[in-house]
């Protein structure tokens, strides 16, 4: 009796003392570094003595790198949670196991009644049953990836204090290929990269491997992203090198367990620039025997090599246009390279012709849409979400059910060009979901985006989506805590296009912050609003591509003086003294005429467009009255300011919050929002000082004006900005 009560007591001990531990680590910790993947001491003791009892034993049937890995995962992630060490045992005990492998690997598995034929490659299921009459828990699909990616599952799971009791999940991605792009120079720059250098640390690979890939692999895995684009589509034909090749090996065999394989930016003119050709017409048999050399050269290097993400003849970049070719003699040319070795080239429709005075937003539809089905069956054309560019808000890419006979990618940015860089709050769920749920009307009603890219609608070969990622040398990788979040959305609805955007905040929240009911509902309240502020104090009611010129950060609706009329802020707003926005119907460009109806009609209607695209569709007079009956121009004055109050009332929430978060991120966010806040006043203020010069009107009479001139806030500049 006395022993047990002496045992009981030290148990106790040990388990507060490691909590303890858990917490004094963490008040020096909380840097941001371990992303999502903090697996924290769960606090409520109930669910922890009931994940305890699902959970005494692990049992791995297998040994690949890719078990070892997920095993790794759960033993670390369960001490972290639950203050103990879960014992890794080679039986199932009487009960409480969880149990990892595959129907291949595990008789026990292979004996279960559970749906393996619907999960493909890549499917997991979770489920507490009972193996042998023990009570057990399995993590399992087809392959060891799958089981990691259960893993992963099971661990969040956890990690948001969900019950395990009678668990029960099937998921399976619903696009094949889930990849990150990283737009970053070999020289550790990043363009966009708005959070220190590049990670790929060219210079010491191959002997060197930073600790960073790892976690790296394991936070993106954690995702079920499959993929990553090492190198920046403004691409340096280095990268196809033996020196680098041996480089890109070394970060491959790191990547590999984790289910991630590599993809480059291949630069077009390659052939001539490391091969020694005098040409790189798509259709010169000395370049297309190039190709198919180097390409053989890479596969042997990194036998799972993914393939090619091509920027050609856009923003100076070289193409098959510069031989008279066309995007698809090129894309196809580079496909076949790749079809022997199971490789796919992913050929960007970011397209803009210096020659061209078409509507820049018109020019990728009318050089792709022709070749529809004329495409190889391993390219695929990679589209942005919008057709202009990252925006902070755009309709959807008209070539989105316009190629129902293409391979189709759907290209997100993380990183926030165009929305505040690293230190603005501007969580993308809500865009991207916006964006996935847009009908495009291809087949009829029913026809969204989501359905576009993930081959629900027109079955494809391959369904892909790319995020251009936010990531760089920073502690916390992204230069800001919330931007995080960006990595965590876009790897999530990669996974499964249909999820929600709150949702995907409030998983992010509980695992990246806090598990404090109240304050997990704050601050998605907080991540929600946050990119409409952004949208509404800097490009509001439809605006675009206003801020200021190259690096994008902050406002320069004047900007009429650069190399192409369509790099102009001026050339979108078109502003003059009837009203404001770009013609997009009929009697202008007709962009919107691309659209399947009743979309097109729907934008090109001023009565029935989405008012939030009002001025992408229509010049409107400054004295049109909108729904809520205030003009044009008092309403536009209005969407400025409440952006700032967005922001003002963003701050608030977020300072209640303190005794929640740990002092370090507490005062990161705390400062950023204050950068927010001044940095949406500047935008504000100088928009509406400058439209005011145009619309010549009065601002509406309990509005604040602008503190400064027109001229003065011309005048403010960031000459040493990072990223572009
Ligand atoms: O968003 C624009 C950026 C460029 C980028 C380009 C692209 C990589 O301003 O920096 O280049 O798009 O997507 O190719």
């Amino acid at each position: 009796m006395r022993v047990t009560m002496i045992l009981r007591a030290w148990l106790v001990l040990v388990f507060v003392g490691s909590l303890q531990i858990a917490s004094v680590q963490s008040a020096w910790a909380e840097d941001g570094y371990a992303l999502w993947l903090r697996a924290t001491p769960v606090q409520d003791a109930g669910l922890r003595r009931a994940y305890v009892k699902n959970i005494k034993a692990i049992v791995v049937e297998g040994n690949s790198p890719t078990l070892l890995a997920a095993q790794k995962e759960l033993s670390d992630g369960l001490a972290g949670m639950l203050g103990r060490d879960i014992p890794l045992v080679q039986d199932l005990r009487r009960n409480g196991n969880l149990l990892l492998g595959t129907p291949g690997a595990s008789e026990d598995i292979a004996g279960l009644d559970l749906p393996f034929e619907s999960l493909g490659d890549e499917g997991y299921i979770i489920r507490a049953l009972k193996v042998r009459n023990k009570r057990t828990i399995v993590i399992t699909g087809n392959t060891d990836t799958a089981v990691l990616y259960g893993s992963f599952a099971l661990l969040r799971h956890m990690q948001t204090r969900t019950s395990l009791t009678d668990i029960d999940i099937v998921s399976v991605p619903k696009i094949q290929n889930r990849i990150l792009n990283h737009w970053d120079n070999m020289n550790q720059t990043v363009e966009r990269g708005y959070a220190g250098e590049s990670i790929w640390d060219w210079h010491k690979l191959p002997e060197y491997k930073n600790a960073r890939y790892t976690m790296y692999a394991r936070a993106t895995a954690s995702l079920g992203l499959n993929g990553t684009l090492l190198n920046n589509v403004n691409a340096n034909a280095a990268i196809l090198t033996p020196v680098y090749l041996e480089k890109v090996a070394a970060l491959a065999e790191v990547f590999r367990p984790y289910g991630i394989k590599v993809y480059f930016s291949a630069r077009f003119s390659a052939p001539i620039e490391i091969g020694g050709l005098d040409t790189a017409d798509p259709l010169s048999a000395d370049v297309q025997k190039w190709w198919a050399g180097k390409v053989a050269e890479i596969y042997k290097a990194i036998p799972d090599f993914g393939g090619f993400v091509v920027k050609a003849n856009s923003e100076g970049q070289p193409g098959p246009q510069d031989y008279g070719r066309t995007h698809k003699d090129g894309a196809n040319m580079m496909a076949q390279a790749l079809k022997p070795h199971g490789g796919i080239v992913m050929w960007r429709a970011f397209v803009y012709d210096a020659d061209n005075n078409e509507d820049r937003v018109k020019q990728a539809y009318t050089e792709f849409q022709p070749y529809d089905g004329l495409l190889a069956d391993n390219v695929s054309v990679q589209a942005k979400n919008g057709p202009l560019d990252f925006q902070p808000r755009e309709p959807i890419h008209p070539l989105f059910g316009a190629l129902p006979k293409t391979n189709m990618t759907l290209e997100l940015q993380m990183t926030k060009e165009y929305l505040g860089f690293d230190t603005h709050l501007a969580y993308l769920g809500p865009m991207y979901e916006e964006v996935l749920k847009t009908d495009t009307f291809a087949k009829g009603e029913g026809s969204s985006v989501a359905k576009v890219i993930d081959g629900s609608l027109f079955s494809p070969k391959l369904t892909s989506i790319a995020g251009v990622l936010n990531i760089g040398s920073d502690r916390n990788w992204s230069g800001s805590t919330f931007n995080q979040a960006n990595w965590y959305v876009f790897g999530r609805m990669a996974w499964d296009p249909y999820l929600g955007a709150e949702d995907m905040a409030t998983e992010w929240t509980r695992q990246t912050l806090t598990n404090d009911d109240k304050a997990v509902k704050a601050i998605v309240k907080i991540m929600m609003m946050s990119r409409e502020a952004v949208v509404d104090y800097m490009t509001p009611l439809g605006l675009a591509h206003q801020m200021d010129t190259g690096h994008h950060h902050g406002p320069g609706p004047w900007v009429d003086n650069l190399g192409r009329d369509d790099w102009n802020p001026t050339y979108y707003h078109r502003a003059d003294e009837v009203g404001i926005g770009f013609d997009r119907t009929a009697s202008g460009s007709n962009a919107a005429s691309l659209y399947h109806e009743p979309l097109a009609s729907q934008y090109a209607n001023i009565e029935t467009v989405p008012e939030n695209m009002l001025l992408w569709f229509h010049h409107v007079p400054w004295d049109y009255k909108m729904k809520s009956g205030e003009t044009l121009w008092d309403t536009l004055v209005r969407e400025y300011t409440h952006g700032v109050s967005e922001i003002t009332e963003m701050r608030a929430i977020w300072a209640k919050q303190e005794a929640y978060i740990d002092a370090e991120r507490f005062a990161e966010v705390s400062a950023l929002l204050l950068k927010q806040e001044r940095e949406a006043q500047w935008w504000r203020d100088a928009s509406i000082a400058y439209f005011q010069t145009i619309s010549k009107r009065p601002l509406p009479a309990d509005v604040t004006p602008p503190p400064l001139s027109l001229e003065e806030y011309k005048k403010i500049n960031w000459p040493h900005l990072i990223g572009y």
